[in-house]
């Protein structure tokens, strides 16, 4: 029986329910919300202790979305009456008030329970329900059971010997000190150059005595084009945001502009200069999202895109050799099949003399010591170590419940050989289980906010029409996951992403299969599946 969405979240040991939905970040505060409308008993269950899920756990200074404020936030213009963003890329604090404000709207908090890790779950054949268990050991029983558990939650810190002797303090950047660590005077070094590694170098700079940055791999950062909304820079205008939200089912990568309708070479050398400067100007993910159709796919195109970048990078760094390894006159990797971050003055930080670059593929890390760390070349005394190191993305926050399936299995198992999902949303053996933000789908290519609305909106859909038509179970079959998989690889097959050690392809986990974990279609075509799928009659699931 459906209830009027009005349940308490209890301290029961056992809770029957219609949804439960895991992980309080964009997406499952959607999922909630809108459920609820409907009328479904359902329950919002995160490990933390407030909403916001990546924007909860990363707390180090100076994180930033690098999506701008128009784009990421939800499209619900009542949402807008009395909340304006102050940057045109927020920080973490805007966007978890931002989160307090929608969840305070949406009167959500009292179908919400925190610090709620779901360990395990478990379909039950014979009640076709979800059994999840919390750590805690409550149990919730549920007809669907939705993971909104993350793309790039479970931490990854290289296992250097002797880590542990280390007397300094040494973190993950997603485990920032809830008590920030005083940095003044201090001796600071960061492993690792992604974005997340980007950002905190910005931030640190300014902040310590001394800053040693550990790079393997040079990163293609593009300049943000922050602006700090006031009486002269007015934040975008209403119907300007209903119109730059509208767009984004028809872009790449769900944003207000995709990539230029034509190859690089169709363009002569004179245009083709003119069009990179103007995309340059324009800034942020222009530069990468918004750029000849090409250049993610055919090698010559993309070199192109990376000599314009160098250029532009190399005039920033003053020392020749440091430039070589920020940024290289041979591409270390083909532009764009790394996430490319937005920088503010990121290379200019290397050109002061208190910040040190070392290159880990010439003199890599042997151990670390009682005092810091032992490079092949030198014994290097720090403070404070920071693990910048990145995460087991898009599988990992999936793979680390104890998921079993209807035979048991667990997903874990039965993704051991490869990621087997259809649509990105589902998975064989696993009815009534949905996950979002997961491999397989548009994802990390697709704006948090936006890949909240499309998969949550199929989502409902989906629960809906089983609920409209008495359907208990809804199922993938093998068929359609192997079909889904052939064009989620073939799609990957003919793009340069292949060819890039990057977490796209899981290249990142030391004994991870490598294989392309994000959908290459576009939003456009991924949204076409999703709709085509429902329109023929949840075409590739078992109804029954
Ligand atoms: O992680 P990463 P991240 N020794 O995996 C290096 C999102 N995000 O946390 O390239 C030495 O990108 C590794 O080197 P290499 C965003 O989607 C968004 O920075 O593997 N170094 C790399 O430099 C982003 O892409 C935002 O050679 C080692 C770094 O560590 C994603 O999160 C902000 C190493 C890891 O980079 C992840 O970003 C922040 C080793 N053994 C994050 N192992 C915004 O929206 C790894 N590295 C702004």
């Amino acid at each position: 029986t459906l209830t009027d969405g009005s349940n308490a979240a209890t301290e029961n040991t056992q809770q029957e329910l219609d949804v439960l939905v895991v992980g309080a970040g964009f997406a499952g505060i959607y999922q909630l919300k809108h459920l609820r409308d409907l009328g479904y008993k359902a329950l919002l269950v995160d490990n933390g202790s407030e909403y916001g899920g990546t924007w909860y756990w990363n707390r180090y200074p100076g994180i930033r979305v690098d999506t701008s404020a128009p784009q990421y936030q939800f499209s619900d213009p009542d949402l807008r009456k009395d909340f304006e963003f102050k940057q045109r890329f927020p920080g973490g604090v805007e966007i978890r008030k931002y989160l307090k404000h929608v969840t305070e709207r949406w009167d959500v908090r009292k179908d919400t329970k925190f610090d709620t890790y779901i360990a395990s779950a478990a379909w039950d054949n014979e009640a076709t329900k979800w059994s999840a268990t919390a750590a805690d050991g409550t149990t919730y029983r549920a007809k669907f059971l939705v993971l909104c558990t993350g793309c790039l939650v479970d931490e990854f810190v290289p296992k250097w010997k002797d880590v542990d002797k280390y007397t300094g303090q040494f973190f993950h950047s997603s485990s920032w000190p809830r008590k920030a660590p005083n940095f003044k005077g201090k001796k600071v070094a960061v492993i690792g150059t992604g974005a997340s590694a980007v950002q905190i170098i910005q931030e640190l700079a300014n902040a310590v005595d001394e800053l040693t940055v550990f790079q393997r791999t040079p990163n293609t950062a593009l300049p943000m084009r922050q602006v700090d909304y006031d009486e002269v820079n007015k934040p975008i205008p209403e119907d300007e945001v209903r119109e730059s939200l509208a767009v984004r089912m028809k872009s790449f990568c769900g944003f207000d502009f995709t990539f230029l309708p034509r190859k690089c070479f169709e363009d002569t050398p004179e245009k083709r200069l003119q069009t990179y400067e103007n995309l340059w100007k324009e800034g942020d993910f222009k530069y990468w999202l918004g750029t000849y159709i090409d250049t993610l796919f055919v090698e010559e195109a993309n070199r192109e895109c990376y000599n314009f970048w160098r250029d532009k990078t190399r005039a920033r760094i003053h020392d020749p050799k440091v430039a070589d390894l920020l940024a290289p006159m041979e591409p270390a990797y083909a532009f764009g099949t790394k996430r490319i971050p937005l920088e503010q003055g990121y290379f200019e930080i290397f050109n002061s003399p208190h910040v040190e670059l070392v290159d880990l593929k010439a003199t890599p890390i042997e151990r670390f010591t009682e005092k810091g760390i032992k490079t092949s070349a030198e014994e290097m005394p720090f403070d404070i170590v920071i693990a910048a190191t990145g995460f087991d993305a898009l599988t990992g926050s999936l793979t680390r419940i104890n998921l079993h399936g209807k035979d048991g299995t667990l997903l874990k198992d039965q993704w051991k050989d490869g990621v087997k999902t259809y649509l990105g949303l589902t998975a064989h053996n696993f009815p009534n289980l949905f996950f979002q933000y997961g491999p397989q789908a548009p994802s990390v290519l697709c704006n948090g906010p936006t890949c909240a609305e499309l998969q949550g909106n199929w989502v409902i859909e989906t629960i809906t029409h089983c609920r409209d038509h008495g359907i208990s179970t809804i199922e993938a079959t093998e068929a359609a996951e192997e079909e889904w998989r052939g064009n989620v690889v073939q799609l990957a097959g003919a793009s340069l992403l292949m060819g890039t050690n990057s977490w796209y392809v899981g290249a990142n986990i030391p004994g991870k299969l490598r294989e392309p974990l994000v959908y290459l279609g576009g939003v456009p075509k991924y949204y076409e599946n999703l709709n085509a799928v429902r329109d023929h009659g949840y075409e590739g699931f078992v109804l029954e």
